[in-house]
């Protein structure tokens, strides 16, 4: 792969055998659009077809997770360390997303001394007071000291982050306190209102909160498009994910997602009789017209897979 001296940052991701697909298009939806960035990918338990695959996009390096009984999520931290990081900026991407345009602009802060990270306006349910003091105590008590009152009014949406590498100490405090405060075998999220209800997002905002050596959370996150409306992160956030089932909220970046899997197809890198079917053009028609009862039909698979 070209190397590219404008180049300042590594893209880092991570997911397991059920999220394979997302990295693959994720990545391809950088290549495509000429974002050459460095790129990591934690894996647990993929196809050894998947793993050839993204590695097929260039640029790319397998990152092999840690055997570990918590959700993937909470291994964002301790990637984002990594040694073999050598750009100055690293930028955390969950898998399950797209960019729509170039954003190679956005993977650079503004500022070296901030943390680009969305916000969350209004803040979440579970940003309660109760909640806000479990978080200082737990600050105080894991990283030596704590801020009196919480630096901000709301809390951070961690699907999409960039960061300086002399934040590295930051980012070991992050696992540290991940390692302390969430239970050994959490899962994606945990009982709604608890405090550290979104895990590994929940522990990164006690810490920018409380920690008085946190960074400081940008006031100009324009990674959502609030600058440039062709250029922007766009993150599947809910259930089924668009390789399982599209829901509502997904279609709308169906066309872009299908531009996509048709550049890694055109590209010899999966062929189409391949791709899941909610990815084949076929298929497309019928995928749409169920989507208002993809989440409904999610949870009902799930359930089977508990119980029978
Ligand atoms: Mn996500």
């Amino acid at each position: 792969m070209e190397t590219d001296n404008n180049i300042r940052t590594t893209v880092v991701t991570a997911g397991d055998k059920a999220f394979s697909w997302g990295a693959l298009l994720f990545v391809a939806s950088m290549r495509k659009k000429g974002m050459n960035h460095p790129v990591i990918v934690g894996t647990t338990g993929w196809p050894k077809e998947m793993e050839e695959r993204v590695l097929s996009l260039g640029g790319v390096t397998l990152h092999e997770l840690p055997k570990s009984r918590q959700c993937v999520a909470c291994q964002k931290p301790m990637l984002m360390n990594l040694d073999e990081i050598e750009t100055e900026w690293v930028c955390w991407a969950d898998a399950d997303a797209v960019f729509v345009g170039d954003c190679s602009e956005w993977l650079v802060g503004d500022n070296p001394d901030e943390i680009t990270i969305r916000r969350y306006s209004p803040p979440p349910d579970d940003f309660t007071p109760e909640n806000l003091e479990i978080w200082r105590q737990d600050v105080e008590r894991f990283c030596g000291s704590a801020r009196k009152e919480s630096r901000y009014a709301t809390r951070v949406n961690t699907a999409f982050i960039v960061l300086h590498r002399k934040w590295r100490p930051f980012l070991a405090r992050w696992q540290n306190q991940i390692a302390k405060v969430l239970p050994a075998d959490v899962a994606i999220i945990m009982k709604h209102g608890s405090p550290y209800f979104q895990t590994d997002e929940s522990v990164l905002a006690s810490l920018l909160c409380f920690d008085p050596e946190a960074p400081a959370v940008t006031e100009k996150y324009k990674a959502n498009g609030s600058v440039d409306k062709s250029r922007y992160f766009a993150h599947f956030a809910y259930n089924p994910k668009p390789w399982q089932m599209w829901n509502s909220y997904s279609l709308k970046w169906h066309d872009e997602l299908a531009l996509v899997v048709d550049w890694i197809v055109e590209k010899g890198i999966v062929k189409a009789s391949e791709l899941p079917i909610p990815l084949r053009k076929s298929w497309y028609p019928f995928c749409r017209t169920i989507s208002p009862l993809a989440p409904w039909v999610w949870r009902a698979i799930k359930l089977k897979r508990k119980f029978f």
